[in-house]
């Protein structure tokens, strides 16, 4: 019998940038992954074997197409939408979708990659999607948000469905978003069925789930800080992003007796040196969702704080840093301030917002870091529990849920304790969620055989 090849890192990275020139983010998120993960298939010949990473880094499929929109100018506007299915193996496609000027393919395959291992850490059937579009919401009236959406669910409808994909928000989608998409699905399929999470409470959106990712990530740091003795109770912390994730994360730090010293948005950001109050994070809220406004109107409202143009919060000394924004928003710089600043620990409520060598810096000084994958997992976590509440037309209280996701952001961080032990050294949460989140998927492929 022929024995297979076992390709080693570098031959796997190598071809991997080739057939993916050009797509930056999808190879940095892969290369995080597949180096934890061939240390762990090392002596494992069924993965080599059924070319399981391989596999998983290859997208089930890529759909893209052509949206079209009338602006209220009557101009025809043309933008690009996706929705990129990385793999089913352990539950329908699920992840968010992203409006922004920045989404590309690449961007756009980076984030379902790592969506199927966080959905795979969170113990819920559900698989790895993500879509989107380059349609800049902003400056747009709500008329010309409502024909986009309506136009970007005419073409997405055909490809997505309750036990096939189930798409969600992320930058530049929330509540009103879904909500137009929801009615245009319903209006195309004449089907009320549970083809988003993130829906308005009054159709089946689940409790919990807007403010469930920035409680998540603060549920886990709270968890990383109670294995090392600490707590969250008493320590400052510097915030990026001022959008669901961010001051939902900043409510929780508040609630759990932190003090939140910065938000940001793609402006600069604030530093408010008294701590954010819930008043002062309400106004961030409805600031930034019902006035679409800027981070830097802060301090007209609250003078005490300060205005940072065109910065990023990371030069602010705390003991924990969230950052909340959007990808490579933290490199080795940012990182190695953090630490000379004394920072104890990083829990990512956005998708990869350190670079590769920022996390080296982090790992280098042994602190408490909590990869996106894992911290910001609750968001969709509670998406899951939206779609079983849907399947089973029922609805649970809020109480039950928190219930649920606090649970859930244990479980994660018990994963990542259990495989990412480091002799000596404080966990590494990124071997452990890496390992975790590959293992279930991967030995779900091995039952199915070469599909
Ligand atoms: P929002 O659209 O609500 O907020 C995004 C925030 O990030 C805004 O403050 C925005 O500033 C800022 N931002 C976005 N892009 C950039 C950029 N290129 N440079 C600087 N600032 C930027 O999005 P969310 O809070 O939902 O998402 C934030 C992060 O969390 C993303 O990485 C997302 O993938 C991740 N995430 C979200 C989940 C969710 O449930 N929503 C779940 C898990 C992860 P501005 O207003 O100026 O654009
Ligand atoms: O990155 C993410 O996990 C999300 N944007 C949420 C996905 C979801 O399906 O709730």
């Amino acid at each position: 019998m022929a024995v297979t090849d076992h390709v080693d890192f570098a031959t796997f990275m190598e071809g991997l940038k080739k057939r993916n020139e050009g797509q930056p983010e999808f190879v940095q998120a892969v290369q995080e992954v597949a180096q934890d993960v061939f240390e762990f298939i090392a002596d494992k010949e069924a993965y080599h074997t059924a070319q399981i990473l391989r596999r998983i880094a290859e997208p089930d499929r890529v759909v893209s197409f052509r949206v079209c929109w009338e602006d209220d100018n009557h101009n025809i506007r043309v933008q690009r939408g996706w929705r990129v299915q990385n793999n089913n193996a352990i539950g329908p496609y699920k992840g968010g979708l992203r409006f922004h000027p920045s989404v590309t393919e690449s961007v756009l395959k980076f984030l379902a990659f790592e969506q199927t291992f966080k959905n795979s850490l969170t113990g819920l059937p559900m698989g790895g999607g993500k879509g989107g579009s380059n349609f800049n919401p902003k400056g747009k009236s709500d008329s010309e948000v409502m024909r986009f959406c309506q136009s970007f669910m005419t073409e997405l409808y055909r490809h997505v469905g309750p036990d096939t994909d189930v798409p969600a928000g992320d930058i530049g989608v929330g509540g009103r978003e879904i909500g137009y998409m929801f009615g245009q699905y319903k209006r195309i399929t004449n089907r009320w069925e549970g083809v988003l999470t993130g829906k308005g409470k009054e159709f089946g959106g689940s409790d919990l789930r807007p403010e469930a990712t920035g409680y998540g990530a603060v549920y886990f740091l709270q968890n990383m800080l109670k294995h090392s003795g600490e707590d969250v109770e008493g320590k400052t912390a510097v915030i990026s992003g001022s959008g669901n994730v961010a001051t939902h994360a900043a409510e929780k730090i508040l609630q759990l007796g932190g003090k939140v010293l910065t938000l940001s948005d793609s402006g600069g950001f604030i530093h408010d040196p008294d701590g954010l109050s819930q008043e002062k994070i309400d106004w961030v809220k409805e600031h930034k969702t019902l006035r679409r406004g800027r981070i830097k109107d802060y301090t007209k409202e609250f003078p005490t704080a300060t205005f940072h143009e065109g910065k990023r919060p990371w030069s602010v000394a705390a003991d924990l840093a969230l950052p909340c924004a959007t990808q490579n928003e933290l490199d080795a710089d940012d990182a190695k301030t953090l630490v000379a600043n004394g920072v104890r620990a990083v829990s990512e409520g956005a998708n990869m917002p350190t670079t590769l060598e920022g996390v080296h810096v982090f790992h280098e000084a042994n602190l408490l870091y909590g990869p996106g994958k894992a911290a910001n997992a609750g968001g969709v976590a509670v998406s899951g529990l939206e779609m079983s509440q849907n399947a089973g037309r029922i609805s649970w209280d809020n109480e039950r849920l928190e219930v649920l996701l606090t649970d859930i952001m244990g479980q994660i961080h018990n994963q990542c304790v259990e495989y990412g032990e480091n002799s000596g050294k404080v966990v590494n949460y990124v071997k452990g969620a890496n390992i975790a989140g590959f293992k279930k998927v991967a030995d779900a492929m091995l039952s199915y055989g070469v599909v």
